[in-house]
C-alpha cells in the first residue's frame, strides 16, 4: 500500500465516523416529553365528556316557564337553539350571548368560555313574566 492510498482510506474512515455520529445524535430526540392532557372526572359509558359537539336544543315556553330551564353544555360545544311557544307569547333572551329569539326562531352559537349564562323571557307576557328564567351552565 503506498502513501497516497493510505491517506485516502484514512479520509474515508473519518467521513464514515462523522456520518455515523451525526446520525446517532439525531436519534430519539423527539420521542419523549410530549405533553399529555390530563382528563378531569371519569369518562363513563360511551358519551365523551369533552366539548366540541353540536347539539340541537329546543326550549319550550309556556305561561310561565321554560323547559328545559337548566341546560348543561361543555366548552367548545356548538348549539342550535330553537324557541317554541306552546302557550302564550314569549321570547328567549340570553344577554351574555347576544341571543334573543322569538317563537319559532333558531340561532346557532358556540360556547367557548366556561360559566353560567342566564336566560329570560324577553316579551312582557303577563303576571308570571318575571319568573320565566333559566340558565345555561358551560363547564
Ligand atoms: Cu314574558
Amino acid at each position: 500500500m503506498n502513501k497516497k492510498s493510505c491517506l485516502f482510506l484514512a479520509i474515508v474512515a473519518m467521513a464514515a465516523v462523522l456520518a455515523l455520529s451525526a446520525c446517532g445524535a439525531s436519534k430519539n430526540n423527539n420521542a419523549a416529553n410530549s405533553p399529555s392532557p390530563t382528563a378531569s372526572g371519569s369518562a363513563s359509558a360511551g358519551a365523551p365528556a369533552a366539548g366540541g359537539a353540536t347539539k340541537e336544543i329546543t326550549v319550550d315556553a309556556k305561561s310561565f316557564e321554560f323547559t328545559p330551564a337548566d341546560i348543561q353544555l361543555h366548552v367548545g360545544d356548538t348549539v342550535k337553539l330553537t324557541l317554541h311557544n306552546s302557550n302564550g307569547n314569549h321570547g328567549l333572551e340570553i344577554p351574555d350571548l347576544n341571543v334573543n329569539l322569538k317563537n319559532g326562531e333558531s340561532t346557532t352559537f358556540t360556547v367557548d368560555k366556561a360559566g353560567t349564562y342566564d336566560f329570560n323571557c324577553s316579551i312582557q307576557c303577563g303576571s308570571g313574566h318575571d319568573n320565566m328564567t333559566g340558565k345555561i351552565t358551560v363547564s
